[in-house]
């Protein structure tokens, strides 16, 4: 028993990516869209770890622990009316009335500060239910005003009232192609800038990263959010599996953090997955645990548009899936180490935390994303993934430089000191993650000795 994870989703990105995901886990855990169990075998199989995400009612209805929470009405109420709407307690769906305009300070101190009660009080009470409650995935965008500025209040509450949980957020990171308003580098930076004490891991889908695995990989001609949250939920559900499902080498919420989080802020590992192929290609391919290791470390599998192979690995944790053979994940890795393709910083041994779960991966039928026998996630903290940060810091200096929308935010309450503040953080974060990349020089204390002297 390594205890239960509260699901909140927020926003309409959050909300839209985690039904995806709810859809896929209903699958794995043998759920039927209105709560009943599939078959026995499925509860009764040891395996299968059905307690930690979802929990049973008196009636023996299965129910996911999550809330969906939305400042505006009509993205849940597509949920709540949807092919799930008997699996979901009316309780995990709060919305108001409306929506945060793309604004971070409207989720922050306007509509969202209203919201902020009753959303406390119902996580409270999934967490009251809980026997030994590991922690929170917390689901939204960057861009969006409730994901942004909500999430953020939010995440300064879950913190006070449970400092000792793990909190990990998956977030959407904008794409100029995909983007739906001008203000999204603000509200992002703002967000992060006010969420860096309270998340002990964030991993960053970047809307662009994933539109060219939809278009270049899976072949979808206009890939829509519904093909990106398929290939989201892939993500989400292999870094869950071990959460989810006994497995042979068990990883709970705080083992991804000793693993994957050097220093406190340094804690935006890039997520890679493999296979990302359509159901006739994986039929046509081999998927050998080599060729999956291998595309690991490929460009175009990455959840993060960066280059790895330009900065250095921290940290790196492969959790494979369904029929794979130790050895051969050993052997798959020897052969990268000596391929010398890929770079560790000089004060982390080359070492890799491997996972492996017996659970396959599955596919909700229909989706991009073929059915393979087995699969791999691997997530690595790399300093690479500064230039994403750099990306969002130059374009809000862009607009900040010009005070361009500023007067909107302020109108609800922030002031400019919060916008230099979060901006000089940022600075901070690219520069944290400059000095862990930078060789260590060692000086010699006699040499220092003379030198002060
Ligand atoms: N991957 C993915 N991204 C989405 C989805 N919906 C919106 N986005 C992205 O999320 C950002 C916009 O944020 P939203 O989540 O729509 O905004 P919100 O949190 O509902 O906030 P407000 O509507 O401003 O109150 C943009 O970068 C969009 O491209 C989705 O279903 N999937
Ligand atoms: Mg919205």
């Amino acid at each position: 028993m390594t205890g239960e994870i509260v699901s909140i989703n927020i926003g309409q990105a959050g909300v839209q990516f985690a039904e995806s995901c709810w859809e896929l886990y209903c699958l794995e855990h043998g759920v039927e869209p209105d709560g009943r169990l599939k078959c026995n075998c499925f509860h009764e199989h040891k395996n299968n770890r059905l307690d930690s995400i979802f929990y049973e009612t008196e009636k023996s209805l299965i129910v996911p622990r999550a809330m969906f929470i939305d400042l505006e009405p009509t993205v849940i109420d597509v949920v709540r009316s949807g092919k799930f709407k008997s699996l979901f307690h009316p309780n995990t769906f709060l919305s108001g009335k409306e929506d945060a305009a793309n604004n971070f300070a409207r989720g922050y101190y306007g509509v969202g500060r209203e919201a902020l009660e009753v959303a406390v009080e119902r996580i409270e009470k999934l967490a009251e239910d809980c026997d030994q409650l590991q922690g929170f995935l917390i689901s939204h965008s960057l861009g969006g005003g409730t994901g942004s500025g909500f999430t953020a209040i939010l995440a300064q509450a879950l913190s006070q009232l449970f400092p000792k949980k793990s909190k990990i957020n998956f977030i959407v990171y904008p794409s100029p192609h995909l983007s739906t308003s001008m203000v999204e580098p603000y509200n992002s930076l703002l967000t992060t800038h006010c969420t860096m004490d309270h998340s002990d891991c964030s991993f960053l889908l970047d809307n662009e990263a994933i539109y060219k695995i939809c278009h270049n990989k899976l072949k979808v001609s206009r890939p829509m959010y519904k093909n990106l949250n398929q290939v989201i939920s892939h993500v989400l559900s292999s870094i869950t599996t071990p959460l989810r499902f006994e497995g042979s080498l068990q990883v709970n919420l705080s083992a991804f953090q000793t693993n994957l989080v050097p220093y406190p802020r340094i804690h935006f590992p890039l997520a890679t997955y493999s296979p990302l192929m359509s159901d006739v290609n994986i039929l046509r391919s081999v998927v050998s645990i080599q060729h999956l290791t291998n595309q690991c470390f490929a460009p175009h599998n990455q959840m993060v548009n960066c280059s790895p192979q330009s900065g250095k690995y921290m940290a790196c944790c492969l959790l494979y899936r369904g029929d794979v053979c130790p050895s051969k994940v050993n052997y798959a890795l020897q052969n990268i180490k000596r391929s010398s393709k890929i770079h560790f910083v000089d004060w982390c041994p080359t070492g890799f935390k491997i996972g492996i779960n017996s659970q396959p991966p599955f596919s909700v039928p229909g989706s991009d994303i073929g059915n393979s026998i087995r699969a791999v996630c691997m997530l690595s903290n790399t300093t690479a993934i500064r230039e994403a940060w750099a990306r969002l810091d130059y374009k809000f200096d862009l607009m900040f430089r010009k005070k361009a929308f500023v007067h909107w935010y302020i109108s609800e309450g922030m002031t400019l000191d919060e916008f230099l503040e979060t901006r000089e953080n940022m600075a901070a974060l690219e520069e944290d993650y400059k000095e862990a990349g930078a060789d260590t020089v060692f000086v010699d204390e006699e040499e220092q000795g003379v030198a002060e002297y």
